[in-house]
């Protein structure tokens, strides 16, 4: 019965620290967890449709966005904010799938963090020859809670930088599957996305998705 002697044993993550607060948790989502969440995706979207976004300068983001929860993060010529309404809809943004709010609470967890519960999550979806310039995420109003990524699909390679825009970026390479939670002094650090490249993947087809899990309010 030599076949029975893992079974029940879970594969342990490896858990990779990328700098005071960052913790990256490589193939966290494991296969069907992940079509678990491109289901409940799919399900946020049919409701609120993925947009391209214009930046406060009026560029239109090559990202495109949506959100799910309680409050979504928006961007317009007004400027970078947080809001319950969906500007498309003009309806409440749709609920966040149990899926979402379970792993992200067990990924807090793992790094640390007790009793996250995210109040917005959102949705970024990268086709080839889309990327996110570096930036800070400062919308959120408490500082002490950490933001949980999870990223599906097609690879990308993720610009971390310092606390300073100018500080040189570390280049990563994140997988479908790979968690990230960022709290304590990695909060308000510079990140973003390098172009993502032209490829396929057997979960997603040809694009990269990204939820990001935030605390807004
Ligand atoms: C480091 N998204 O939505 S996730 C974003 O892959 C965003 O779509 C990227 O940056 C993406 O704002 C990166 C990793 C991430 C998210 C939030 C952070 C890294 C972070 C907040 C603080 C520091
Ligand atoms: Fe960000």
């Amino acid at each position: 019965m030599t076949g029975d002697l893992f079974a029940g044993l879970e594969r342990t993550p490896a858990v990779e620290r990328i700098t005071e607060g960052a913790l990256l948790l490589r193939a966290f989502v494991d296969a069907s967890e992940a079509a678990q969440l491109m289901r409940d995706i799919a399900t946020v979207l049919a409701q609120s449709p993925l947009r391209h976004m214009q930046t406060p300068g009026g560029f239109r983001m090559s990202v495109a966005m949506s959100n799910c929860g309680q409050y979504g993060w928006v961007t317009d010529r007004r400027g970078y904010r947080y809001q319950s309404l969906d500007p498309l809809s003009e309806r409440d943004w749709p609920p966040m799938p149990a899926s979402f709010l379970a792993l992200a609470g067990r990924a807090a967890e793992a790094a640390g963090f007790a009793a996250f519960v995210p109040d917005a999550c959102l949705v970024n979806r990268y086709e080839p020859g889309a990327k996110m310039s570096l930036h800070q995420d400062r919308n959120e109003i408490d500082m002490t809670q950490p933001i949980v990524s999870v990223s599906l699909g097609l690879p990308a390679t993720f610009l971390f930088g310092g606390m300073e825009r100018s500080d040189k970026a570390q280049r990563m390479r994140l997988d479908s599957g790979d968690v990230v939670v960022w709290g304590g002094p990695a909060r308000l650090a510079f990140h973003g996305v390098d172009t993502v490249r032209q490829a396929e993947h057997p979960l997603t087809g040809a694009c990269r998705y990204n939820l990001t899990f935030r605390r807004a309010r």
